[in-house]
């Protein structure tokens, strides 16, 4: 079924924006945060005027409602992922929380002094911080997947890694710059047989594409609400069961307890042995109906589109003299175009084509480590979701060739 993206973009009102008099913003920076459709803004505003109240800790009507919605969230987004149990999500902040919930409570428990973390070349800062400071800390070894010309990354760097007895693989689903959909299932099942756990950064899988957790056996998945229609400040962590029972909890306090004496404590079950402190509520629930606006659309149909509009958008880009694009083809890639124009800097190109409502990213996108490897400083990045159409490349096209214009 093909998305009917004129009906679609009714439901996301900030799309009317004009940034100035008579300029309506075209919105391709969706990589950093995707925007929120009506549905979202209104399930959380309608929790705040008829149910706010906190979770867990009420018999009155109010909170019964309250964790009745956070938790009929999580149930939609264990749904989502298709997890075994809504046990298995963990709510966090966001992808960079739920990796470093792994660095802190998993990794601290299970590795010691010269184990090794294999990451990879693309990783985003997220992905790659965690583990230094972990390193700085307990001395573990990290070592790294490259990534090629290309911008996929070399699985024949991967087994002769793997020949090292990693503890643990963590790498991204799909790239933020390069949009490289990585083959996951595969990298999972290689680290699986030399006995190593496997976590994937999927900030930019989940909302992007079809994702399974189950299919993929990864043991932990880390995606953020705000990149999938949803809010900020919430995001999960996906766990298989056994290996979240068996780590010690991340932060302590309320809620995450069964039992408290002045010198002990017992920890809460799952998921809520992870969740301390009062927690997002409205954002969970704005979660929730983010997930249930993507289920309704079908994740197939989500990604067939973004394929079109990448598919042309490439095209379109290549046209350009002095423009260069990094990543592989499209059929390899999700809805990311990072580029640099030749003698102009990303951030003049972001820059000027905002004059014309057109919002870029520019700057190294957190991932400096692979911003250095293709040697050089920074790149415009233009990234495309549901809402985003063939016009909308064509004013970034015809922009670019304005900004070639202004620099000569
Ligand atoms: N991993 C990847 C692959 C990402 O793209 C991002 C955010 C994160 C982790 C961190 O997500 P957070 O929700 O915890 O912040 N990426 C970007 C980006 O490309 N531009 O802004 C944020």
């Amino acid at each position: 079924m093909s998305l009917n993206i004129k009906e679609i973009r009714k439901d996301f009102p900030i799309l009317e924006r004009e940034t100035r008099p008579g300029v309506r913003v075209t919105y391709l920076d969706s990589t950093a945060t995707s925007q929120k459709p009506v549905q979202v803004i209104e399930a959380m505003n309608d929790y705040y005027r008829h149910s706010n109240a906190n979770i867990h800790r009420g018999v009155h009507t109010l909170a019964e409602e309250a964790t009745s919605m956070y938790e009929g969230a999580r149930e939609k987004i264990a749904k989502f992922v298709n997890a075994s149990s809504s046990r298995e999500i963990i709510y966090t902040r966001n992808t960079t929380e739920s990796i470093n919930l792994v660095a802190y409570s998993w990794a601290r428990a299970n590795l010691k002094a010269g184990d090794l973390v294999i990451l990879t070349e693309m990783e985003h800062h997220s992905n790659l911080v965690p583990w230094q400071m972990l390193q700085a800390e307990r001395s573990i070894e990290l070592d790294f997947i490259s990534v090629t010309e290309d911008g996929l990354l070399d699985l024949e760097t991967y087994k002769s890694l793997l020949s090292r007895r990693p503890k643990l693989v963590s790498f991204t689903h799909m790239s933020n710059v390069l949009g490289t959909i990585n083959p996951a299932a595969e990298i999972i099942r290689l680290g699986h047989e030399v006995g190593a756990i496997v976590l994937v950064d999927g900030a930019q899988s989940v909302p992007h594409l079809s994702v399974d957790v189950q299919a993929l056996d990864a043991d932990f998945y880390a995606f953020s609400a705000h990149k999938m229609c949803g809010p900020t400040g919430i995001g999960a962590l996906y766990g298989k069961s056994a290996l979240l029972e068996a780590m010690p909890p991340f932060l302590g306090g309320g809620d995450m307890i069964k039992e408290v004496k002045l010198r002990s404590f017992r920890a809460n079950s799952l998921p809520h042995k992870f969740e301390a402190g009062t927690p997002a509520i409205a954002e969970a629930i704005g979660f929730g109906a983010a997930v249930d606006y993507l289920s309704a659309l079908g994740m197939d149909n989500v990604a067939a589109h973004e394929h079109e509009i990448t598919e042309y958008a490439l095209e379109r880009l290549e046209e350009i003299p002095g423009v260069k694009l990094f990543g592989p083809s499209a059929d390899k890639k999700g809805g990311v175009a990072a580029f640099t124009l030749e003698g102009v800097h990303p951030h003049d190109v972001a820059q000027i084509l905002d004059r014309d409502g057109i919002a870029v990213r520019a700057g190294h996108h957190c991932a400096q480590p692979l911003h250095e490897k293709f040697g050089i400083p920074a790149t415009s990045r233009a990234s495309f979701y549901l809402y985003n159409t063939k016009e909308e490349v064509d004013l970034l096209v015809n922009g670019l060739y304005k900004v070639k214009e202004m620099f000569g």
